[in-house]
């Protein structure tokens, strides 16, 4: 099976980008550094497909970084963007759409009571730790080894997705003392969360982390790990953060708050909700909501918060999921077919791999596993999962550039495409051991 991944309109546009934006890229793990080759151009997409300039076809795993859940151009969403921009882009002002945005988020997450959108996860993620600062009056804030919350600088520390994917756990231009208010824990290690806590508890604000984490890859919460966090957050008058901007209306309608039943007292979301346009959103109760300005002393702003394309597009998607009620369960169903055959694939082929999954979000780690942590999924395999993911390109399957990131499954991905996939990875495993 060739390496060969990219046609000559990629490698020529490759050459012109390199020259003009850092790494030639908008988002350091989209050059590859990661996995080795040069990243094809994208020309346009539909559905579970992306056609490259070269004119190749590849069915998509990345799916934007999680926000397509219906797939690519999904009719529903582009004749809503179309309408929204015909009768204006953005107005800086209020909208209806944005008080719609807003009644479906606090339907889908009875934790929030009040919810501000703004342009970015990392918008969100940062704005609510201010509002947690503001509100407990303390400065320090708990965040876990591997999971990633954005870029904002006192949470880039030991940080995931692209991060850990390029070895920058504490990235340079950040201030040691933004650092020093950042306190870390392992994921799924109750008991390092309570001791770091308890070292500093009448000066921890929040306790952020990502109820599923998909930023070392997709690492699941053991059974009572989110429970305890909740428990130990109360128990300290420290606000739980749960960052969903992957999880939120991914796993469940309301995310993971829904299929367990653990509540945060901040939901971070972004992607979905805003169907492939930008968007971040955070909320909470009403009594920490209401801190914010214009109400309250915390001030966050936005040009283009809410803006009309933006919610136009995640209502869109936010319909058309609420409106089919199977709509998760199909997805996990793909999933677990997927999970299956790379499962088979590996072992047919003598490679140590570990699959984790929960609903259509999933990694396959070269790594004999279990990958239950930071620690655990960094000692992956990296080199292999990069002539995995090269081989898989080469037979027209996009996964995520990075070991340490997710592969999701839509509504758009056939049983077809799961079956090609299977077959695709079965045939590029042999000989990777
Ligand atoms: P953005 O600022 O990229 O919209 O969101 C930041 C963010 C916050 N929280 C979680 C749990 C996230 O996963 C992210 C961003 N995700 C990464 C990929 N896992 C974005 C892709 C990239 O950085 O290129």
């Amino acid at each position: 099976m060739t390496d060969r991944i990219t046609g000559p309109n990629s490698q020529a546009m490759w050459k012109r980008a390199q020259e003009l934006m850092p790494g030639g890229v908008n988002s350091p793990v989209r050059a590859f550094g990661a996995v080795g080759g040069e990243p094809p151009f994208v020309a346009r997409a539909k559905g579970s497909r992306i056609w490259d300039v070269d004119g190749r076809e590849m069915i998509d795993y990345v799916c934007s970084w999680g926000p397509l859940i219906l797939g690519h151009a999904p009719e529903a969403v582009v004749s809503a963007v179309r309408a929204a921009a015909g009768s204006g882009t953005s107005f800086g002002a209020p909208t209806a759409a944005e008080v719609e945005l807003a009644e479906i988020v606090t339907r889908a997450f009875p934790s929030i009571e009040m919810v501000r959108l703004v342009n970015s996860g990392t918008e969100a993620a940062m704005s609510a730790l201010r509002l947690a600062r503001g509100f407990t009056g303390r400065s320090k804030v708990v965040k876990f080894e591997g999971c990633y919350h954005g870029h904002t600088d006192g949470l880039l520390v030991k940080a995931g997705s692209g991060a850990a994917t390029l070895s920058i756990p504490g990235s340079h231009g950040v201030p040691a003392g933004y650092a020093a208010e950042t306190l870390l824990a392992r994921y799924n290690d109750i008991d390092s969360a309570r001791q770091v806590v308890e070292a500093h508890a009448s000066d921890v604000a929040c306790i952020i982390v990502e109820p599923i984490a998909g930023n070392m890859g997709v690492v699941p919460p053991e059974e009572g790990f989110l429970a305890g966090l909740r428990e130990l957050a109360s128990e300290n008058g420290i606000l739980l953060i749960f960052d969903e901007v992957i999880t939120g209306f991914r796993v469940a309608f309301g995310g993971m708050q829904e299929r367990t039943g653990v509540r945060a007292d901040l939901t971070v979301l972004g992607k979905i909700i805003g169907g492939g346009l930008p968007i971040g959103a955070y909320g909470g109760r009403r009594e920490i909501m209401e801190r914010l300005a214009p109400l309250g002393p915390v001030y966050q702003a936005g040009t283009l918060s809410g803006n009309p394309i933006a919610t136009a597009a995640g209502l869109a998607t936010l319909r058309a999921l609420e409106e089919d009620p199977g709509v998760y369960a199909s997805l996990d169903a793909k999933g677990a077919e997927l999970e299956e055959g790379l499962r088979e694939a590996a072992s047919s082929a003598g490679v140590p791999a570990t699959v984790n999954r929960l609903g259509s979000m999933m990694t396959a780690f070269f790594n004999a596993g279990p990958v239950t942590d930071y620690e655990s999924a960094k000692r992956s395999d990296t080199e292999r999962y990069g002539r995995y993911f090269r081989r898989m390109l080469a037979a027209g399957v996009a996964l995520a550039p990075s070991q340490f990131e997710a592969a999701f499954v839509s509504t758009a991905h056939t049983d077809k495409d799961i079956s090609r996939t299977i077959e695709a990875a079965t045939e590029a495993m042999r000989g990777l051991e």
